[in-house]
């Protein structure tokens, strides 16, 4: 049986996404020792972290539209837009990985966000699908053909990730105790899992990978 070479998706472990952070995802720390637990394994030849990387200017951020507030939504140059607090700005401790996440095993950190004029949910396109992150390329490189997606927030960064990856053609699985979601909406985090299953992605638990 050949085995299929796999890459560790670490989605946005980041200040800001944190209890008492800019865009706090309830739990969102207790997913950090998921990650740490799955990074340690050798079943993976990589682990890769996206990170939220915006310019302080950057469109999604409410406080640049006067009257709004986050959550609302608008539409940012043709692209329907949630807004939100000001977050992940680039340098900013906010930014940066939680001091809890054990980096040494991340083989690669791919940033997303830095266009001030179009969202990136997703760690490989921006929402416009316009620009890569590159992240495509630097797995069909590496011969990676599987992928498993953990992190914040479930239903925002999580799921585009791994929609793309999908779609991208990557045999994709979401550690799904290994992910928290903002729940702007009750019920969006259980949405998203059942349209990452829909497009072929495969639900599991870590307890099953470790
Ligand atoms: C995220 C909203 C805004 C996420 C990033 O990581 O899910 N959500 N920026
Ligand atoms: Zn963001």
């Amino acid at each position: 049986m050949i085995r299929p070479m796999r890459a560790l998706i670490l989605v946005d472990l980041q200040n800001d996404f944190m209890p008492g952070g800019a865009l706090a995802v309830p739990e969102g720390d207790a997913v950090v020792p998921i990650a740490n637990a799955l990074a340690a394994q050798s079943a993976y030849s990589h682990v890769i972290a996206t990170q939220d990387w915006h310019p302080a200017e950057h469109g999604s951020f409410a406080v640049h539209h006067a009257g709004r507030s986050p959550g609302e939504v608008i539409e940012l140059h043709g692209l329907t837009q949630v807004l939100w607090p000001v977050h992940c700005v680039q340098g900013t401790r906010g930014a940066a990985f939680i001091e809890s996440l054990e980096s040494e095993r991340i083989t690669r950190v791919f940033p997303k966000g830095t266009d001030p004029t179009v969202d990136s949910y997703s760690g490989f396109f921006d929402n416009g699908q316009r620009n890569s992150t590159g992240l495509d390329a630097y797995l069909k490189d590496q011969r990676v053909d599987a992928v498993d997606v953990l992190g914040l927030a479930t239903d925002y960064c999580v799921k585009f990730t791994a929609l793309d990856a999908a779609r991208l053609g990557f045999v994709t699985r979401l550690v799904v105790d290994g992910c928290r979601g903002v729940n702007l909406s009750e019920g969006d985090s259980e949405r998203a899992i059942a349209a990452m299953r829909a497009a072929g992605v495969e639900i599991v638990h870590s307890r099953e990978l470790t």
